[in-house]
């Protein structure tokens, strides 16, 4: 790193007035936001990026799942560039911060590179990853995962909302499907910014979150079918309620995860319930489980035991029951050179920093199968996201934002 190199800093106030702009598309109702994928918000939230891009010198390019791409140039245009980046779709009851920081903070980085008229030897590439959220469309990081060749494009496109629109049909009603072939680009190198999702950060008193390592996930799409029937003249015995399955069973997943602490997680987020009348005995019910861990083993013996266990249950209560994973994907290890500049960019900035495990999964998750990557965490209030009250101090994102400049000028090379 060069001497000019030491005093980098990113333009704080600048970050914060771009994500504070970005929070103006798709409010929610409690002062966070609902910019769901796809949506006509997803549209406005992707035009002013675009055209902050734009401002900023970038040249933008646009793949077949509606991934953006905003480069800056480097010195030589051999060199592979290195990516930043991260997603600016929300979940429904969504913060302000999550993923946006990340798109931002990498706008951020070149938007300070360019004042300093710093050049670096590698292009630099900011990313705007497609449907990170999973919420409207499963499987989360969907688009990242096409990328990195782990879905197929016709999958992804097939996906269907609640309301049957398919995510194809839905990228090219916004206008927001590229021409650019997906997972043909090259990366030098993926560093992504994100908030933690979790509390320990903030308990521990460090303003940077070192992540060597993400837990894996796992989700499994359970319908259970009984029969519909009236909740005042239907006799106790003769009832077939899904709804009551369903209740023993999310029990069971709650005792799964426990018993598999301190680390192993499980709940359900996503349930449906039919007819879902108040004077109906629920006859179907469908509900999405959410297992995850560090450890493969212990993900691959929770999914077993909610197979066997929600079986058993659904049998003594003579009830159907289906299983389908909808989701999910192994524990991750990121690059240690990546994770080196990372934690040399933290401790040259002073930041106090600790190793982390990523508790949410990320796109970087799954270009770390493509490319050398690597993530940087910042604290966020009492560790809460998902959760329109998700809030993170300026001075983190600050931190969190310097520090990605500096492992990236690290990795792409500063010329002059
Ligand atoms: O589910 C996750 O961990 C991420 O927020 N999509
Ligand atoms: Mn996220
Ligand atoms: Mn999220």
């Amino acid at each position: 790193m060069t001497a000019s190199g030491q005093n980098l800093r990113i333009n704080a106030d600048r970050l914060w007035d771009s994500l504070m702009e970005m929070a103006q598309i798709g409010p929610g109702i409690a002062g966070g936001n609902n910019r769901q994928t796809l949506t006509d918000e997803d549209g406005e939230g992707r035009a002013l990026f675009q055209a902050w891009c734009e401002e900023a010198g970038c040249q933008m390019g646009l793949d077949q799942m509606g991934n953006m791409f905003a480069m800056r140039s480097g010195t030589d245009p051999d060199a592979l560039p290195v990516y930043v980046g991260s997603h600016l779709d929300t979940q429904p009851t969504g913060g302000k911060f999550d993923g946006v920081l990340g798109v931002l903070g990498g706008l951020e980085v070149i938007r300070s590179l360019n004042d300093l008229d710093v050049k670096t030897k590698h292009p630099i590439v900011v990313t705007n990853f497609t449907n990170e959220e999973g919420t409207r469309y499963a499987p989360a990081m969907l688009s990242s995962g096409v990328f990195a060749g782990v879905h197929a494009q016709d999958w992804a496109y097939d996906r269907v909302d609640a309301e049957g629109k398919s995510f194809g049909d839905e990228l090219k009603r916004i206008g927001w499907c590229g021409d650019e072939e997906v997972g043909t680009r090259k990366i030098h190198a993926f560093f992504e910014l994100h908030i933690e999702q979790g509390p320990i950060l903030e308990s521990e008193g460090n303003d940077i979150g070192v992540v060597t390592h993400g837990q894996g996930l796992s989700w499994t799409q359970v319908t259970i079918i009984g029969k519909d029937s009236h909740t005042g003249s239907t006799p106790m015995p003769m009832r077939k309620n899904a709804g009551l399955g369903m209740a023993r069973i999310l029990e069971k997943v709650d005792n799964i995860a426990w018993s598999h602490k301190p680390h192993a997680v499980g709940a359900a987020g996503h349930i449906d319930v039919y007819p879902n009348s108040r004077n109906v005995i629920p006859g179907k019910v469908v509900f999405t489980v959410d297992f995850r861990s560090p450890n493969l083993e212990v993900i691959e013996s929770m999914e077993e035991r909610l197979h066997t266990e929600g079986q058993k249950i659904a049998d003594e209560m003579d009830l159907e029951i289906l299983f389908e994973k909808v989701g999910g994907f192994n524990p991750v290890t990121f690059d240690p050179k990546c994770v080196m500049a990372v934690r040399n960019a933290a401790e040259r900035l002073g930041y106090k920093h600790q190793n982390i495990i990523s508790g949410a999964g990320h796109d970087a998750c799954w270009i770390n199968k493509v490319a050398p990557t690597a993530m940087i965490m910042c604290p966020c209030v009492d560790g809460l996201s998902h959760n329109e009250a998700e809030d993170i101090s300026k001075e983190w994102a600050t931190a969190g934002t310097d520090v990605l400049l500096h492992a990236v000028v690290e990795t792409a090379i500063i010329v002059s």
